[in-house]
Formats: C-alpha cells, structure tokens, sequence
C-alpha cells in the first residue's frame, strides 16, 4: 500500500552523560597501578594551599570531595595519591568523548569538560530502544577510551541531569515519559539542578525539603517568598524543562562503523557490510546537503590495532558509484594483513554544501545516476533506509541491525 499523507509525533528524548570522577578516572588510564586506589587530583602531597578538583570514588569514601581544600582531604586520607593533573590530557579525552557522542546524533550540547546533552529522539529507531542507544555510548566509551561514564535519559535535560548523578558511579537511569515529577519527588531540594545552599535555606524555612514538597506547594505563598522564581522552581520541582541542545559547531565528518560481535575473517562478507555502512553514509551526506572530498576506512582488527586508510578524490561528490570505487581500492589495502576484523567503518570527511546542480553536470552518465539516487533517496526519506536495500548487501538479510551502529556526523 502507498501512503500519500501520514503524519507522526515523536517524543522528544534527551540523553546527559556525565563522565565518572573525570580528572581521577583518566590518571588512572594513563598509569593503571592507580587503578582501584584513591586518587585525588588537584595538587602535590606537600602543597599548602589548593584544593581538590575531583578524587576518585575509591578517595570519596574517606569523605574527599570537589573544592575542598587539600589540607583537610589529606588528614581524611593521609594515604591519597595526590596529583597535580595534567589539563591537557584531560581536553584530550573530552574531545574523544565528544567525536563518540557524535557519532549517535549531531544533536549534541558539550556542557563541561566532562558531560554533554544529546537529543536523541532521532537515534532510537536505528538503535532499536533508549536502553541501547545509553549502552552503545557507554560501551564505546569504554572500548576506545576506558573510562566510565552515566548516563540518564528523559524528555528534558534538567530530568536527565538528576538522573544520570543519581545512577553514579558507572550507571544508567531512564526516566520514562511522564513519570519525570514521581522520580524527582524523594530527593531533596538540593539535588536540582540550580538549587544553590541559599535558596534550599530558604526552602527548607517554610518546611519545603524534597523536590515533591517544593511541587506540591501552593504558589502564592511561594510567589510571596521567592518572585518571580517561584515558578521556575515549580516547573523544575515538577520536571518540566528545556530540551533544546545548543550544538557548538557543524560537523566536519559524517561516519558510520560496527563492531562485530564475533571477529569476522571472511572479506566478502566485509564488503557488503561496507556497502551498507556506505549507503547510510551517502544517504546522510546527501539529506544534509553536502558533498565530500575524502574518503576514510577504518578497520579494527582481531588484536585491537586500528588503521585507517584514506583517498582524497580531485572533486568533491556525493555519488554512491564514486565512493563506492573508492572504497574498493580502500578495502584491498585493508586486507593486505590477513588477520581478522573486530570493527569495520566508513567514512566522509572535507565536506563541502552540495556543488551540483541537477541539470549542470560534466561527466556524462552522472546525471542518470543522480536523478536514480535521488529517487532512492526520497523513497528512504518516507519508508525508511532498509525499505529499499541495493542487491550488494542482499545477503546482509533484511533490515540490518548492527551491533554497534555508528551515526557519526
Ligand atoms: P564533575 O563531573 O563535577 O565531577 P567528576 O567527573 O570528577 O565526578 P562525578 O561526575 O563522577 O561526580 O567535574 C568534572 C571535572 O571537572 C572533574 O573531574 C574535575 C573538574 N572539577 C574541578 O576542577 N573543580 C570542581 O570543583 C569540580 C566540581 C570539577
Ligand atoms: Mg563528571
């Protein structure tokens, strides 16, 4: 049947991700005998002055804390590691971090150093449920950088915040669509976000102390107390809130991988998987407009060794025939080494807004080309990307689920 009007709502979902003791967790990356110990970072043993910029969970037992000052985080724990930090390492890994994350949505808002909101109500269908878009950003956080992260999910970002730093150390919390105010009830005040030590004082004065006390609160006597403020405070206390991201810049490349979840050594089969990977791909260069100038492969073998192999064309394209040869060649020099793959990618970069016009082009038989992918695309638009699957990837079976899907923008 032909649909020729159909409309759909979509709930908007809103990911944060917050990285677990960020500065402690990367220190103990680098030199792995610090792993399990309690780490602070923020200064030498023997400094005076200073304080605590984060300590690892293992040091938060002994009651060490962000911006305590060092002397008494050393009488708690005499026997801390204590670390200078090293900043550089650290923006490092937020940019990691911050390619993984775009890598589900373009939709993603850097907040800190260490956390981030994604809108992801696009991404859930290609990853077949919330709880599998929060574990492939968990697990491939973890794979490429081995650092532990939370995530929260619900439909606005204050929500989510909440969530992700009550599901810590290494946690999830999925915060279902409206249940937002019966989760944010039993904690107090000041566990919402913006609820400084001086306005739960006052809370806490007229016998508010959870965030359910502070929602169920009749507003005049609240509007008499706090202003204008009374409402906003409401609004969070019943988990209503913003869920725009603010994206910091456009994407420079649009990519898309998966891992396998047994290490595969067969090539033919790894190139219509690749032939998939670079349809979507295309498909997505295309939506947006854009045409690319070169093109990457990644392959991670069986040993974890990652190489990436790269051919920057004379002109930009966003044919499928011109990539598609291209990664060809690419493939052939991927297989030099006979060793299996553990993950396999493709991928765009040196995008440029579309040079091509329809009716303008040079190369003869291109346009033949372009007005079918055109067609493809639009009927991928409404039915969906598997609705219509080229015979390269037939024996892929019907509607690939990758294990590990990759929308990188
Ligand atoms: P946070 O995310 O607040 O803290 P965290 O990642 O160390 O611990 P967790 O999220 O698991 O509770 O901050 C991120 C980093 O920012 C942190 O690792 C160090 C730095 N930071 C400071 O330097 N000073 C501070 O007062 C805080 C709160 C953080
Ligand atoms: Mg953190």
């Amino acid at each position: 049947m032909l649909y020729t009007e159909y409309s759909f709502s979509m709930d908007i979902r809103i990911l944060h991700i917050d990285m677990d003791a960020f500065f402690a967790s990367v220190e103990q990356v680098k030199n792995p005998s610090l792993k399990g110990k309690p780490v602070i970072v923020g200064g030498k043993k023997e400094d005076r002055r200073g304080v605590v910029s984060t300590a690892s969970y293992e040091a938060r037992k002994f009651g060490v804390h962000s911006a305590m000052p060092l002397a008494q985080a050393k009488k708690l724990c005499p026997h801390g590691i204590y670390l200078r930090g090293s900043h550089g390492e650290y923006s490092r890994y937020s940019k990691i971090i911050q390619r993984i994350l775009l890598q589900v949505t373009p939709l993603v808002q850097m907040a800190s150093i260490d956390e981030a909101y994604l809108d992801i109500s696009g991404s859930i269908r290609l990853f077949g449920s919330e709880d599998n878009v929060a574990a492939y950003i968990k697990n491939t956080i973890m794979e490429e950088t081995q650092l532990p992260c939370t995530v929260g999910i619900s439909s606005c970002k204050l929500v989510s915040k909440v969530a992700s730093a009550n599901g810590k150390p290494d946690g999830y919390v999925n915060v279902a669509e409206g249940s937002e105010a019966a989760y944010l009830a039993p904690f107090l005040v000041g566990e919402l976000p913006g609820a400084g030590p001086k306005i739960c004082e006052k809370l806490n004065r007229i016998g508010i102390l959870t965030v359910g006390d502070l929602a169920g609160y009749s507003q005049e006597p609240l509007k008499r107390q706090f202003g204008a403020m009374a409402v906003s405070l409401q609004k969070a206390a019943n988990g209503i809130g913003s869920s725009k991201v603010t994206l910091e810049r456009e994407a420079k490349s649009i990519s898309r991988e998966t891992t396998f979840p047994k290490d595969v050594g067969d090539w033919g089969y790894l190139e219509q998987m690749i032939s998939y990977l670079r349809e979507r791909v295309m498909h997505s260069l295309r939506h947006d407009g854009l045409e690319a100038k070169t093109v990457v492969l990644k392959v991670r073998y069986g040993d974890f060794t990652t190489k990436t192999f790269s051919k920057t064309l004379p002109e930009s394209t966003s044919l499928d025939r011109v990539v598609e040869e291209v990664s060809k060649a690419l493939m052939k020099k991927g297989q030099e080494s006979s060793k299996r793959v553990r993950l396999i990618g493709i991928g765009v970069t040196q995008l440029v807004h579309n040079q091509h016009q329809l009716s303008i082009f040079d190369e003869a038989g291109n346009e033949k080309w372009e007005r079918a992918t055109q067609s493809i695309d639009e009927l991928r638009e409404r039915f969906g990307f598997d609705a219509i699957r080229s015979a390269k990837t037939s024996t892929l079976g019907k509607g690939v689920t990758l294990s590990t899907p990759s929308l990188s923008k």
